[in-house]
């Protein structure tokens, strides 16, 4: 029993009360889509919703049966209220327009409905991210209203659908998790104002990819992976979940750094993860905890977007590590860490042939 304890509901309310107080309506919709999810993925095999569809998204990848069901659920249940202008999502190459029956808002929601989804069939935590922007006018929305810099955020959050499910939030105030009771179906305020610690020994990088980055993030891996008989003078840990959601919400509760950073795998593409609907929001709730996001180069949230499926670099997570990493790249990019070499030596001469 949890009578007395803060709920999600009274939570938004009070946090949303006065100039945002119809998206506080819209959050609680946005947690009865999280709750519908956190059934249909807690079933797992029982379900018969695993496995991929014959489908492919706006970025090529093949669709779960699991990312189509996740992404009706979040439009189902938000579109109805009266707060949305559109919705837009890693699963639709176009935002989805309000159907005619239903008023329309000022917001504009952006989810990834089911991330790290490849994860579902094998029984390892997936989740969902959103996140909430406003346009100035009410009517129906287009892709242009989606391109805004993540510093312009309302709100951002995500679910995790792990051994518990959790709904983690920020509404511009701090960032507080929420674990569902799923025997009164309520989210209760479990874990208020998440600090991520400053220092971290742990770092979170697909290493396989390691031939592909670029001199600074390969020289901050190889620092870390060189422990107490390197530059750092101690030993990481690393991990690697492949669900951005886990990885994030493994770094608000202890401390880490998680990098997707720019490689030369796919040239066309700047970085993996997708800028509107995963970077920013992360990014947003990583700063409200005190942490720091960056593409190497720059704050994630002032990156002005081009495309509602674009994507960026990610590193985020511990003050510290994120800010050395940046410095890095700064080093890289201005020379500082390659070795000097005398124009005389660098020139064909009696030194060199
Ligand atoms: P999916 O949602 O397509 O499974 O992708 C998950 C993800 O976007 C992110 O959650 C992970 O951090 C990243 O991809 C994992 O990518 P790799 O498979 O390249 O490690």
């Amino acid at each position: 029993m949890h009578i007395g304890r803060t709920t999600l509901s009274k939570f938004v309310i009070e946090q949303t009360r006065g100039a945002h107080s119809e998206m506080g309506a819209l959050l609680i919709d946005v947690a009865a889509a999280v709750k519908t999810i956190s059934g249909l993925v807690g079933k797992g095999a029982l379900s018969g919703f695993s496995g991929s569809m014959d489908s492919t998204n706006v970025q090529g990848e093949v669709q779960k049966k699991l990312d189509v069901l996740t992404n009706e659920a979040i439009l189902r249940h938000c579109e109805w209220g009266g707060q949305l202008a559109g919705m837009a999502s890693e699963e639709m190459d176009a935002p989805y327009a309000i159907p005619a029956q239903y008023p329309r808002g000022r917001y504009l929601l952006i989810f990834d409905p089911l991330d790290g989804s490849s994860n579902s069939d094998v029984n390892v935590s997936v989740g969902t991210i959103f996140s909430i922007l406003q346009r100035s006018t009410a009517g129906d929305a287009e892709a242009a209203d989606f391109l805004q810099p993540g510093a312009q955020q309302i709100a951002a959050g995500y679910a995790i659908y792990g051994p518990s499910t959790m709904l983690v939030l920020t509404v511009g105030s701090g960032t507080h998790g929420f674990t569902l009771d799923r025997e009164s179906g309520n989210f209760i305020l479990t874990h208020a104002d998440i600090r991520v610690p400053e220092a971290t020994r742990e770092f979170a990088i697909n290493t396989s990819n390691a031939r592909f980055w670029e001199p600074p993030v390969q020289r901050y891996v190889a620092e870390c992976q060189a422990g107490k008989t390197g530059v750092r003078g101690e030993d990481f840990n690393m991990r690697w979940i492949a669900s951005m959601v886990a990885e994030v919400h493994r770094i608000l509760m202890r401390g880490g750094i998680f990098m997707y950073p720019k490689d030369s795998k796919d040239p066309s593409r700047p970085g993996r993860l997708r800028l509107l609907y995963e970077a920013n929001p992360m990014a947003m709730l990583v700063e409200q905890a005190g942490g720091a996001a960056s593409t190497g180069r720059g704050r994630i949230l002032e990156v002005v977007p081009e495309a509602l499926h674009q994507r960026v670099p990610v590193i985020l997570g511990s003050r510290e590590e994120v800010e050395r990493v940046e410095r890095y790249h700064h080093d890289h990019d201005t020379g500082v860490d390659r070795p000097y070499v005398s124009p005389l030596f660098a020139e064909r001469s009696l030194f060199r042939d």
